[in-house]
């Protein structure tokens, strides 16, 4: 953590190398994309439920992401108590209805028809685990001082990327959802307002009956995402 003792700097030697051979590299590197590619936004989730430890080791993973001056400017707040996770589908869907009513204007609208979504979100009652995910914009030393955050929307973002792969790792499925304003969280959650709410992600097994939306398996070919300088 980020405390007053350790504002020095202190090398310390390099404690992990992978040390493998170009070739293990090559698979390891193909086996990763091979298994990243399986991940699957799903919106549909079964009723089986899903071991707080697998959550907590997710969310461990996700808490090694680099971050501006490795502050780790987040909170993660882990619900499968059925009351809550009811009380925020309401909040969320009451927030989507004001969206997908015009709130989003017609562009966003016509943006999202491909992809199936509505105002309906019984997955965020039906998911075994919704994890939110909060981005801390200042943090405080243990006598109550200030101190700003860098990076923040970015160290975040690394983060959340880090707890997808990690949920998908695990054999499990998630869906990020990021109802419009998401202030309600804040309140519901008792997180402090030097939080700003990033995003839900709905965490399980997919039910019998899951669906993708078949565009959300297009992806980018690789040539027209990359360029190369050598
Ligand atoms: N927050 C809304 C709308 C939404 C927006 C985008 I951009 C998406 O990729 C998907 C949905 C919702 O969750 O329905």
């Amino acid at each position: 953590m980020f405390a007053r003792e350790h504002i020095k700097y202190e090398p310390v030697d390099l404690p992990d190398r992978a040390n493998m051979s170009d070739e293990e590299m090559r698979a390891a590197a193909k086996a990763f994309y091979e298994n990243m590619r399986r991940r699957h936004t799903v919106r549909d989730y079964s009723d089986r439920p899903v071991s707080r430890e697998i959550i907590e080791d997710c969310v461990r993973t996700a808490g090694t992401a680099p971050s501006g001056a490795n502050h780790q400017p987040w909170h993660f707040v882990a619900i499968s108590d059925p009351a809550f996770k009811k009380r925020i589908r309401e909040a969320a869907e009451e927030e989507e209805r004001r969206f997908y009513e015009g709130g989003a204007g017609d562009e966003w609208l016509k943006a999202l028809e491909p992809i199936g979504t509505n105002d309906h979100k019984p997955h965020l009652e039906e998911a075994p685990w919704l994890i939110v995910i909060f981005a801390q914009r200042w943090g405080q030393f243990e006598d109550g001082t200030k101190y700003k955050n860098y990076y923040v929307p970015e160290s975040t973002g690394i983060a959340c990327g880090f707890l997808l792969a990690a949920l998908h790792q695990a054999g499990l499925v998630s869906l990020t959802h990021t109802p419009n304003p998401m202030k309600f969280l804040n309140q519901m959650l008792s997180r402090p307002d030097s939080e700003k709410p990033i995003m839900i992600v709905a965490v399980g097994h997919p039910s019998e009956n899951a669906k993708v939306p078949a565009v959300a398996k297009l992806k980018r070919p690789l040539n027209d995402i990359l360029t190369i300088a050598e």
